[in-house]
């Protein structure tokens, strides 16, 4: 049986894939399997239906038979247990990999997500532009260990894993920052990510939606 995600009826981004539908989508597309999408507006989000599946009343959410998930990183690591292609085989080849899953929601995501808030909400406050450089500086320290750490290797720890789908999603966050460009080997890495045909399955359907729904 496919399994059901939800997505926004209208994503905010207009379709640049940065909702976290898209490393869910980018993970089933990874390992072959096919899926469904229910689209949601921002009212069903908060509604006692969608409430009973996702306690937030937020997108991704995950329904396959019985089972109900939400948080797209747990969603990834069940699809990643799974199905063959997204963790390796060998347990400490594997625990690296969930490492850098981690690593990327937990450590590199923060300050990511920080700028992005600071941007939205706190434009008008006398300090915003002080503010930015702090949170700049917190990114560019991120960046410059992770750069560090991945120097020419194709993907962080040997194949491509779950932890490089998480990472790729979350770098891409940056895109338009310039700070990205600051670091060649981290722009290469996620261009890399964006080449795979997978990724490309998923960015098209996320595209999809935009397109259809602005086109009415
Ligand atoms: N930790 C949760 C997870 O990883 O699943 C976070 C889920 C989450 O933040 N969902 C957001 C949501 O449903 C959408 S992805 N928000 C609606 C609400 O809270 O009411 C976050 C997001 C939204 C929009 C953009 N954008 O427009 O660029 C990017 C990312």
């Amino acid at each position: 049986m496919s399994a059901t995600i939800t997505a926004f009826e209208r994503s905010p981004d207009g379709g640049k894939g940065l909702a976290r539908d898209m490393p869910v989508r980018w993970a089933l597309e990874e390992v072959g399997q096919p899926y469904n999408v229910r689209l949601l507006s921002f009212k069903a989000l908060k509604e006692p239906a969608h409430l009973a599946l996702h306690p937030f009343g937020q997108i991704p959410t995950y329904e396959e038979g019985e089972l109900a998930m939400f948080e797209s990183g747990a969603i990834v690591f069940h699809i990643a247990e799974r199905h063959a292609g997204l963790l390796p085989d060998d347990a400490n080849a594997r625990a690296h990999a969930i490492m850098w899953m981690f690593a990327a929601l937990n450590t590199v995501e923060p300050p990511i997500f920080n700028l992005t808030l600071t941007k939205v909400l706190e434009r008008e406050e006398p300090w915003y532009e002080q503010r930015l450089r702090v949170l700049e500086n917190n990114i560019r320290n991120r960046l410059g260990a992770l750069s560090g750490r991945l120097g020419d290797a194709n993907w962080l720890d040997g194949e491509f894993s779950a932890g490089d789908l998480l990472m790729v999603t979350v770098l891409r966050r940056l895109k338009g920052s310039g700070m990205l460009d600051e670091y060649p080997n981290l722009s290469a890495y996620v261009a890399r990510g964006e080449a795979r045909p997978a990724y490309k399955h998923a960015f098209d359907a996320q595209l999809a939606v935009f397109t259809a729904t602005s086109a009415g």
